[in-house]
């Protein structure tokens, strides 16, 4: 039985998400200019255009945006994994998406934890891509040994966290003292420590081996390595950040310029580099680390199997045409070629509709209202957009998409990591150390969807 003193995960979420923004702002200042920074665009793309902004206030996504930021972790062990996602489950946060970084030359695997249902996402819609080391892709036996005694003798949980996750997991829920308690004590496993807990020797062996091996085995705990604000306006943050002292990598990740956005686009800064304190060093020394970044994303619509599959099928030609990955050099000629190969995605609503390559949500017109309980039995959503009945608005897509996370990696790993490993992707395994199997994301979009759908008709007196 769920107590009526439990805050709901959702309120835990919201909490959490506050709590984190503030700690990153504290720990990296430039994060707090770069909120200014989409603060600043956001409001005024809202100003310039009244129709954008009533969307969203029609779709319930104005009071979400502000509040709207995604973490990213990595974890060096199956424990770690298994342990967060119970810590993340306390909030309401499961493990949606597989996503096998390997082939891009980043020995992770990852999922992204996050809520499930929209009036959950509307209340928080916090997520965290989470990362998965794979030890065994360390090439160097003796290596990948000391990495794994080194991770065996790390806990990055409070005793406290445990305890409270423990407690939630057989009780039900939280109450509002305690929910505050577990905040505290869970933000601590994600924050920074500037003491390394190997000597400067064995960082060089990992960091040789993959900077991303060190960032993972060299540490404390898996600190938040960045923290996303979403903007309406990815274009006109990419040409702002150098006016903030920031300087953008070279290409947006994700789909081009368009009417009616699609999926997710990213852009990103380099990586600070950050003092540390290695093992062997004495107060008076000191090394450094560089892992941590900063990134904005715009987001737009979730996309079905079919406007996935034209999404990659358009992408892929478009870098099969340049040749080589996208960078500094040849940005210019990637987004030319991105804006021509995309000009075979459709890109009004309707056609996107007609095409089945977006999920929408259904909101009755006024004028559709004024009809509700006329409409013959059976009369179909096409023909009530058809005859201005219903309106679509696009349903956000919650997600993340693994060649732009590959981009984000890369562009803050430095060269040299492009090599891919050969090691087969291994979903299963990652399902196992997790303990439990990751939620497709088509479904829940197929259902909020449905909902919506429903929900319209039912508005609207249509019996189906
Ligand atoms: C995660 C990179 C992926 C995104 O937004 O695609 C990511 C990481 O750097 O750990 O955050
Ligand atoms: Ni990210």
């Amino acid at each position: 039985m769920t107590s009526p003193n439990f805050v709901s995960p959702s309120q835990i979420r919201a909490q959490f998400s506050a709590a984190m923004s503030a700690m990153y702002k504290d720990e990296v200042p430039l994060y707090g200019t770069l909120m200014e920074l989409v603060a600043d665009i956001n409001q005024n793309t809202l100003q310039a255009d009244q129709d954008l902004r009533k969307n969203l206030q029609q779709a319930k996504e104005l009071e979400r945006l502000d509040e709207e930021r995604h973490g990213a972790i990595r974890v060096g062990t199956p424990e770690e994994l298994h342990t967060i996602g119970r810590l993340f489950a306390v909030m309401g946060m499961h493990p949606v998406g597989y996503y096998d970084l390997t082939p891009a030359g980043v020995p992770v695997h990852s999922t992204a934890f996050r809520a499930l249902h929209e009036d959950e996402l509307r209340v928080s819609p916090f997520r965290v891509f989470t990362s998965l080391l794979r030890l065994e892709l360390i090439e160097d036996a003796a290596l990948r040994e000391e990495a794994r005694a080194i991770l065996a003798n790390r806990q990055i949980f409070s005793p406290d966290a445990l305890q409270l996750i423990a407690q939630c997991e057989q009780d039900g829920g939280l109450c509002a003292e305690d929910a505050t308690r577990f905040v505290n004590e869970a933000i601590k496993t994600f924050r920074w420590h500037g003491e390394s807990t190997v000597s400067s020797a064995q960082y060089k062996d990992l960091h040789d081996q993959h900077r991303l091996i060190a960032d993972v085995v060299a540490f404390k705990g898996p600190h938040i390595n960045h923290l996303t604000p979403r903007t309406l306006d990815i274009d006109s943050v990419q040409a702002s950040m150098p006016k903030y002292g920031i300087t953008p990598k070279a290409v947006i990740e994700g789909p081009p310029t368009r009417q009616h956005p699609i999926l997710l686009r990213q852009t990103s800064f380099k990586a600070l580099n950050e003092p540390v304190r290695f093992a062997d060093q004495d107060a008076n020394e000191q090394g450094s680390h560089t892992a941590r970044f900063g990134e904005i994303e715009q987001r737009g619509a979730a996309v079905t199997h079919q406007g996935r599959a034209l999404y990659d099928r358009l992408l892929n030609a478009a870098r099969a045409e340049l040749g080589e990955a996208p960078a500094e050099h040849n940005a210019e000629t990637y987004s030319a070629l991105m804006q021509k190969h995309f000009e075979q995605f459709p890109d009004t609503l309707e056609q996107m509709f007609n095409n089945d390559l977006v999920y929408f949500n259904y909101l009755p017109t006024p004028k559709g209202l004024a009809k509700a309980g006329s409409y013959d039995a059976n009369t179909s959503i096409a023909q009530l957009i058809q005859a201005g009945d219903v309106r679509l608005s696009p349903i956000v897509y919650e997600d993340f998409l693994p060649v732009s996370a590959a981009g984000i990696f890369q562009s803050n790993l430095g060269d040299g990591a492009n090599s891919s490993y050969a090691q087969l992707s291994n979903q299963e395994i990652f399902e196992s150390q997790l303990g439990q199997s990751v939620i497709d994301e088509q479904q829940l979009y197929a259902q909020t969807a449905e909902r919506s759908l429903e929900q319209c008709l039912h508005a609207l007196g249509v019996q189906r």
